[in-house]
């Protein structure tokens, strides 16, 4: 039987934050930081914090404002975190609510009432809780019947869902899968370090997949076949952990919070990405000539940029692969559901597509699609 997804959703959060916001908030931190620290940054025991500057982050990165999901405290120089209030444990948690948003847009696509799923994966970067499953809370919500899990897998946590709910539907455990993306990672951004706060925005995406059969969606795409691949890299981290208790060590550590060798993952995950997507192709005996869009990973422009030249021998068209950043700043893994959830809609009966996640693992996630 042919699977298909048949919805998708993108939920943004009401606030921004520009470079510029960033950059001065940031500066202000920098300098009051490198005031109180003089005598050991004279003496070379501290280092100096270097002023971040809004070209840089724009011309490295694509990136010119992010979405976040509470603005209070991310700017204030005396705080740099958002200021999120604990919500009591009778209450809707936070990443329940946003990923209800977009679980809600992506039902209302694939013409779904919450009595036509029987899963709901959750599936993002990281979850406020261990348990119980913020897939269960969402599940109650919505009202549907059946089972919901949380899975983490970084970058390729919304491929990586969709190919478990591509799973269920083809081994007869789910007839319509919900999978969620709700990326709420303002919390885990260490605003104090110029080489990552500028990278990340809070977003939530999810998608529907169900049997061609039951698909009534004005705009549905057969999925051809996924393939998922992971190599092991320390380049991208968080060490955020429940063990930090019984570790003895500061749980809002630096090394606790996001952090990469940011040009080591650009140098060697964009040509596995490469090769990953060729060889994906090469399963239906099409080349990426064959295809009209590509919705990839959102982490940087420049590495779209040059997988998409490795792949066609020049440059991809704004069109041909489309760039969220600029507005959403890279969101963890939701960044190619964005893509593939704001321009799609002019694909033609017939047309290829390839959504594609790579990033911290390494891990790589793709689908191959065609619209209907
Ligand atoms: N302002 C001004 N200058 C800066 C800044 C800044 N903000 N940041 C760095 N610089 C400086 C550097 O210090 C360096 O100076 P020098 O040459 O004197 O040493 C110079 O600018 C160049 O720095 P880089 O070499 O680091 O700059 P790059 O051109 O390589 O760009 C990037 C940096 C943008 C980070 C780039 O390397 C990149 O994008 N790499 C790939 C990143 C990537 O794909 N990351 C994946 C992220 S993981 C993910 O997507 C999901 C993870 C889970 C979610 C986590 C949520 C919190």
């Amino acid at each position: 039987q042919q699977i298909v997804v048949s919805g998708v959703g993108v939920w943004n959060p009401e606030f921004t934050i520009t470079n510029e916001e960033l950059v001065a908030s940031y500066n202000a931190y920098a300098d009051a930081f490198n005031k109180e620290h003089q005598a050991d940054i004279d003496a070379g025991d501290v280092a100096a914090k270097p002023h971040s500057s809004a070209e840089f982050i724009e011309k490295a990165s694509g990136i010119k404002q992010r979405y976040i999901y509470c603005k209070d405290g991310a700017l204030d120089v005396q705080r740099m975190r958002p200021s999120i209030p604990e919500r009591a444990e009778t209450e809707l948690s936070d990443q329940a609510e946003i990923a209800l948003h977009a679980a809600k847009k992506a039902l209302a696509e694939a013409n779904k009432q919450a009595s036509d799923v029987d899963a709901v994966i959750v599936s993002c970067a990281y979850t406020q809780r261990s348990y119980p499953a913020i897939a269960i809370e969402v599940q109650k919500q919505l009202g549907i019947e059946g089972f919901g899990f949380d899975m983490l897998v970084a970058c390729s946590a919304a491929t990586f869902g969709m190919h478990r709910a591509y799973e269920m539907i083809a081994a007869g455990n789910a007839k319509c899968v919900l999978v969620i993306n709700p990326e709420l990672v303002s919390p885990q951004i260490n605003y104090t370090d110029r080489d990552s706060h500028f990278i990340f925005g809070d977003v939530a995406t999810a998608t529907v997949l169900e049997t061609a059969e039951t698909a009534t969606a004005e705009h549905v795409y057969n999925v051809l076949s996924t393939q998922a691949l992971t190599k092991y890299s320390n380049n991208i981290r968080s060490n955020f952990s429940y063990m930090s208790r019984a570790n003895d060590v500061d749980p809002y550590g630096p090394d606790k919070l996001f952090h990469q060798a940011g040009r080591k993952v650009f140098k060697e995950v964009c040509p596995l990405a490469a090769d990953h997507i060729e060889q994906h192709l090469a399963r239906h005996s099409l080349t990426p000539a064959d295809v009209t869009r590509w919705w990839l990973h959102q982490a940087n422009i420049n590495m779209n940029t040059l997988i998409c030249k490795r792949l066609l021998g020049r440059e991809a068209s704004a069109q041909e692969a489309p760039i969220v950043l600029d507005e959403y700043a890279n969101t963890a893994s939701a960044g190619s559901v964005i893509a593939f959830g704001l321009n799609h809609k002019d694909l033609h009966q017939g047309d290829y597509g390839v959504l594609c996640s790579f990033g911290a693992g390494y891990s790589i996630g793709s689908l191959v699609l065609q619209k209907r």
